[in-house]
């Protein structure tokens, strides 16, 4: 080959190296599901979640259960935040129901393997995780080696800074394109917990009170707290109708109301009684027992402006 050729071809090459190298990262062109959901900021996104959801159980005899179908179908149905209560069991991290003597769920550890296999399948999905820490057991010592060993903290959002306001939060796009696509609340122990990525839940969502017996689902702010206003919070309707065991004031879930309840009159009434106190924004995250049945994830599709 002729050498001028040859560094014309150099030449040639070189620079489309550097064009490559300069191209900016590849941009998902669907997020959750919707191309829209990608340029959406994360705080102006609904979710649909799951209550209890590792209390689950096909048996209509298992009362405490929440809900029916495993962890992988709730999220192949849609359901893009879960909900759990951990406690200590013999010295290991489970999901349990009030109690581990009531309902063991199991080790947190593998339920968040099982989380992390999702992701890895669907790697244009965002992911919040929302857990309560009852006894408050140490984030640092406790909760994070779970994290850790399931291979989620390298997917973690880490805000560069604590509270972030609901018109604050990056896009789903910005964080798919970034990796950091699973969001990490805990109820109690974060603030001081010295762990980035597992953020305080009430300095930043407010709820609805739980334990509801009313199917009108009256609508008010509970469980707020930190620096912001309500209306820079996030929020979560807590959509679960409980029974009230013979007047005894021991409540249990309602599988048999639950195509009702997870319906998409329902779950809409209850969005639009609380959107005044949200500051005319629907919720961020619906809270379903049950999610199998019903329209919960349809009725979020509404919420977010698909119709
Ligand atoms: C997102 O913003 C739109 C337009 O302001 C609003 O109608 C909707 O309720 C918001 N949703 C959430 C979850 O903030
Ligand atoms: C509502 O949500 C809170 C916190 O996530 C949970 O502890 C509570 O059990 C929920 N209650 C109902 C009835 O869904």
């Amino acid at each position: 080959m002729y050498p001028g050729v040859l560094a014309v071809l150099l030449l040639f090459l070189t620079s489309e190296l550097a064009r490559c190298a300069s191209l900016p990262v590849q941009r998902a062109a669907v997020c959750n599901g919707h191309a829209e959901l990608c340029s959406r900021s994360y705080g102006n996104v609904t979710f649909a979640g799951s209550h209890d959801s590792f209390a689950f159980d096909s048996n209509p005899l298992d009362i405490p259960r929440d809900q029916a179908v495993d962890i992988p179908s709730q999220l192949n149905l849609g359901i893009r935040l879960l909900q759990a209560q951990a406690h200590d069991n013999d010295g290991e991290l489970h999901f349990c129901h009030t109690s581990c003597l009531l309902y063991d769920g199991g080790k947190v550890v593998d339920y968040l393997k099982l989380v992390k296999t999702f992701l890895d399948g669907n790697p244009n999905e965002v992911i919040t995780l929302l857990f309560t820490n009852p006894e408050g057991l140490s984030v640092k010592d406790v909760w994070k080696p779970a994290f850790d060993d399931a291979g989620i903290s390298p997917l973690a959002y880490v805000p560069p800074s604590i509270p972030v306001k609901q018109s604050e939060w990056p896009t789903l796009g910005e964080m798919i394109d970034s990796g950091k696509r699973v969001v990490v609340f805990l109820d109690a122990g974060a603030d001081s917990g010295g762990v980035d990525f597992i953020l305080p839940e009430f300095t930043m969502i407010w709820e609805t009170p739980f334990s509801v017996t009313d199917s009108s689902f009256p609508c008010s702010v509970d469980r707020i707290q930190g620096p912001l206003s309500v209306g820079d919070h996030s929020y979560m309707i807590n959509h679960s109708l409980n029974k009230d065991v013979f007047g005894t004031g021991i409540i249990v879930s309602d599988p048999l109301d639950a195509p009702t309840t997870n319906g998409v009159t329902s779950i809409i009434d209850h969005a639009n009684r609380c959107a005044p106190l949200g500051g005319g924004r629907a919720p961020n995250f619906v809270l379903l027992d049950f999610v199998n049945l019903g329209q919960g994830v349809r009725a979020v599709e509404l919420l977010n402006g698909f119709l």
